[in-house]
């Protein structure tokens, strides 16, 4: 069944879980996200970003997940991962995804905050839920100054008034992930996200969380992020999966023979971080 992320999230915030946040470009990767939610009775968060959507069609992208979710028996949503434009967010309201994300997180926190609230005002007068974006991701390496992070990561204080002012029903901080494939161990600031948890008592989102281990994930949830984004893990799990037929047969040129493997590759990573964020049996 389709519903709001909100719906999904404050369960999650309440009961003290995770739940996964996938990004799809196409309908494979659609699919064995939504057999993943299915076998681990998982609610489950499909996202797009604005790179799919150019992809592969809004349209294509909003049809195939109300047919996913009309036929599924768990609780799905439809998020707009990273949206950055007016015209992209109304676009996905229009189309029917039940949550949309503004990425304001580059302007100054008064110009986020402004361009954050105009959404939320539009989002919730259709019944759409709302994330947005505080502190910077991406590139965060091991030999980054205390200065530096500080300045990229989520002020605790602007996060309070951050949410005050715009209303916005879940909330991506920054706390030392970056999106993509980590070259070193990403270090996690613990004790920023449990003083941001405790002041906020919201649902709080991680971003980039593929390739990071599996205690940190854990300690992250328990800590209260409650959605999860993966995208880089079932890249690399659906290449690897059409790699390995194209290595091992050659001769192979039928597209489904190619991508079956991949789909269960990426079904087994997908169930897997559903087990880890611990929303499996939570639908
Ligand atoms: N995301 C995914 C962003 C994908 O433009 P694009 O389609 O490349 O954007 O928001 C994540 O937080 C995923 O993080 P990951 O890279 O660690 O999986
Ligand atoms: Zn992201």
């Amino acid at each position: 069944m389709l519903v709001t992320g909100k719906q999904i999230l404050d369960k999650a915030h309440k009961e003290g879980y995770a739940v996964g946040a996938f990004n799809i470009n196409n309908m494979e990767i659609l699919q064995a996200i939504i057999e993943a939610a299915e076998e681990e009775k998982a609610p489950v968060i499909i996202q797009t970003s604005e790179g799919a959507i150019k992809y592969a069609g809004i349209d294509y992208l909003s049809t195939m997940v109300h047919l996913a979710a009309r036929k599924a028996s768990v609780p799905v949503a439809l998020h707009l991962d990273h949206g950055t434009t007016y015209s992209t967010i109304i676009s996905c309201i229009r189309n029917g995804y039940t949550s949309v994300m503004i990425d304001g997180s580059h302007h100054p926190l008064d110009e986020n905050i402004a361009v954050t609230k105009e959404i939320v005002k539009i989002a919730h007068a259709c019944g759409v839920s709302v994330e947005a974006e505080l502190g910077r991701l991406g590139g965060v390496e091991d030999n980054i100054s205390v200065d530096e992070k500080d300045a990229m990561f989520t002020d605790p204080d602007e996060a309070v008034r951050f949410v005050k002012e715009t209303g916005v029903d879940y909330l991506a901080i920054a706390i030392g992930t970056a999106h993509g494939k980590y070259r070193g161990e990403p270090k996690l600031d613990f004790e920023r996200l449990d003083t941001i948890k405790k002041l906020l008592n919201m649902p709080i989102v991680l971003h980039g969380a593929s390739g990071v281990p599996e205690d940190a994930i854990k300690k992250a949830v328990s800590l209260g992020i409650n959605k999860i984004n993966i995208d880089t893990d079932i890249r690399v799990a659906f290449t690897e999966g059409v790699r390995s037929v194209i290595i091992n047969k050659p001769e192979e040129y039928d597209p489904r023979k190619l991508c079956a493997p991949a789909k269960e590759n990426m079904k087994k990573v997908v169930k897997e971080k559903m087990r880890l964020f611990g929303c499996s049996g939570k639908a």
